[in-house]
């Protein structure tokens, strides 16, 4: 009992960190004093008042960020193995505080705690101690050059690699930590400064992460945070000209208005923006791993997911079956508040959003859909002021319904039977986004056919979402600009300097 009420205090003292902003090695609050409500989604109360920073924030922040990345800065100034040092003593911290962080990104996004045990917290440590590996091994090389030939080739050249600047990070509300983390690392190893803005929904947890920068012993002004809204905050950073790079995960149109303002002095952009996914399941597939898979693909993270398999494509020899054992599982999928461990499905993160998706449903509906299971948000006390919706199986959705071509990001799959190979192609590359896709299947050729073909920027064969610090995680046509984690997100935080030496 002791400990269960240390706990709570401990929780809520964490949360209250959360109140100031971190700019240049101090807690501020808002110039203009004014404060935004951030929601317990699992039933509506307000958790806390973070301060809503506006344009005079903006300018704090960065210009501390431009102070520490200045020639002579306190970043500027470290050797690459320090830089290293410190970004894996962040990693250490994370792992030394997981249970805290999993409750803060757990109590203001509704994610199931166990999903931040096992891989949000997890990941994020792995993907700082990669970057933190690579601040040594960033080069540029020699470059023999024969022109102009009156020098006759008497020049050394050669390329330095140089971190691009000051780096402004728009995060998102679904996997608030670990977004945050995957810009953090790479602009850190490269040798930038940051100015992170996490989403208005879900702040809580950035907060304790600047405060575990500070223990790492990461100098003031390399890391700040601004909490605020989209519009004033983020609209404030991505046009601000003492920003040299944005890097944005989110939606597309706000992805499309940050290019537009990224325009004034030309920053680098890059983008994580939504997805489409399709899920193909030919009749030769090891059944129990599909359905495993299917769901997790269309229900983890509440289906708030930029990666979610949100378009089933099941051969017709097993559709009833994949649509039947499907559906048993995802009305099997116990839901709660994400701190409960016993939750393996939590809220969605407001109530506009949870009337967005259950919206998307009524328009399937209207369109001619049929709902197999779940569909409505569920009743009980236990739900009570909550933003929860049911996990969703929806059939006999029209090719052209806006349901299997707008992300609804909520716990909704809509299965379609097919027959051929080709056929099930046109379908899966049927849409304007390209982020993720999996294929299941015995049939080697098969899945490496499938796989060049799709138009995405990652396929699972047999599996679906794993994920690594080594891989390359981004989109292609409207899923974004770039990739994350992996050795060539590197360059989207660097810049090449080319050094011609006359001998
Ligand atoms: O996104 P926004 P929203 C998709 C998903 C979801 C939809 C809307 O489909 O239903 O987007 O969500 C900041 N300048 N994804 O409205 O607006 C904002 O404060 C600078 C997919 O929450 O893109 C927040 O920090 N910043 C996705 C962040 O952008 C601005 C994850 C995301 O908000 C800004 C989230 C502006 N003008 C939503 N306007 C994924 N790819 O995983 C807003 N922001």
């Amino acid at each position: 009992m002791t400990s269960a009420l240390q706990t709570a205090s401990s929780v809520e003292a964490d949360i209250r960190l959360a109140e100031k902003m971190f700019i240049g090695g101090e807690w501020v609050a808002a110039t203009s004093g004014r404060t935004l409500p951030v929601y317990d989604p699992a039933d509506g109360r307000v958790v806390v008042e973070v301060s809503a920073s506006d344009a005079s924030d903006v300018d704090r922040a960065v210009a501390a960020a431009r102070a520490a990345f200045a020639p002579g800065g306190s970043w500027r100034s470290l050797t690459p193995q320090a830089r290293g040092r410190l970004i894996w003593r962040l990693a250490d911290l994370i792992e030394e505080n997981a249970e805290r962080l999993a409750a803060l990104d757990s109590i203001d996004s509704g994610k199931p705690i166990n999903e931040m045990r096992y891989f949000d917290i997890p990941f994020s440590v792995d993907v700082l101690r990669y970057y933190a590996g690579w601040t040594t091994k960033i080069t540029g090389e020699t470059i023999p050059i024969s022109y102009p030939a009156s020098h006759g080739g008497r020049f050394h050249a050669y390329t330095l690699k140089e971190p691009v600047g000051v780096v402004a990070a728009i995060v998102p509300w679904n996997l608030p930590l670990l977004m945050a983390v995957k810009k953090l690392a790479p602009a850190l190893a490269t040798g930038c400064t940051i100015v992170l803005k996490p989403a208005e929904q879900t702040p809580i947890s950035i907060a304790l992460l600047a405060q575990l920068t500070v223990e790492a012993g990461i100098p003031a002004g390399v890391v700040n945070y601004v909490t605020g809204f989209g519009e004033t905050a983020g609209a404030a950073l991505v046009e601000h000209p003492g920003v040299d790079k944005v890097t944005f995960t989110g939606s597309v149109p706000t992805g499309k208005a940050i290019v537009r303002a990224a325009t004034g002095n030309l920053k680098r952009v890059s983008l994580e923006l939504g997805g489409k996914s399709p899920n193909i399941v030919f009749d030769d597939a090891d059944l129990d791993a599909v359905i495993a898979g299917a769901a997790a693909a269309a229900f983890a993270t509440q289906g708030e997911s930029c990666i979610a398999g949100s378009r089933l494509y099941v051969q017709r020899g097993v559709f009833d079956e994949v649509v039947q054992r499907l559906a048993k599982h995802a009305a099997s999928i116990t839901l709660g508040r994400g701190t409960d461990p016993a939750t393996q499905m939590g809220p969605l993160i407001s109530a506009e959003h949870r009337d967005k998706v259950l919206g998307y449903v009524e328009i399937g509906v209207s369109e001619g859909a049929e709902v197999v299971t779940g569909g409505r948000a569920p009743q009980g006390e236990s739900y009570a002021g909550g933003y929860f919706v049911e996990p969703t199986v929806i059939v006999n959705a029209r090719p052209d319904s806006r349901i299997m071509h707008e992300e609804i990001f909520g716990p909704v799959v809509s299965v379609v039977p097919f027959d051929t190979e080709e056929e099930v192609l046109v379908l899966a590359n049927n849409t304007r986004f390209g982020l993720g896709a999996g294929v299941w299947t015995r049939d080697v050729s098969r899945a490496h056919r499938m796989a060049a073909a799709i138009e995405s920027g990652q396929v699972w064969v047999n599996c679906y979402q794993a994920a690594d610090s080594a891989l390359p995680f981004g989109g292609t046509k409207e899923s974004g600009w770039g990739r994350e984690t992996c050795r060539e997100s590197l360059e989207e935080y660097l810049e090449t300097k080319t050094v011609v030496v006359s001998l």
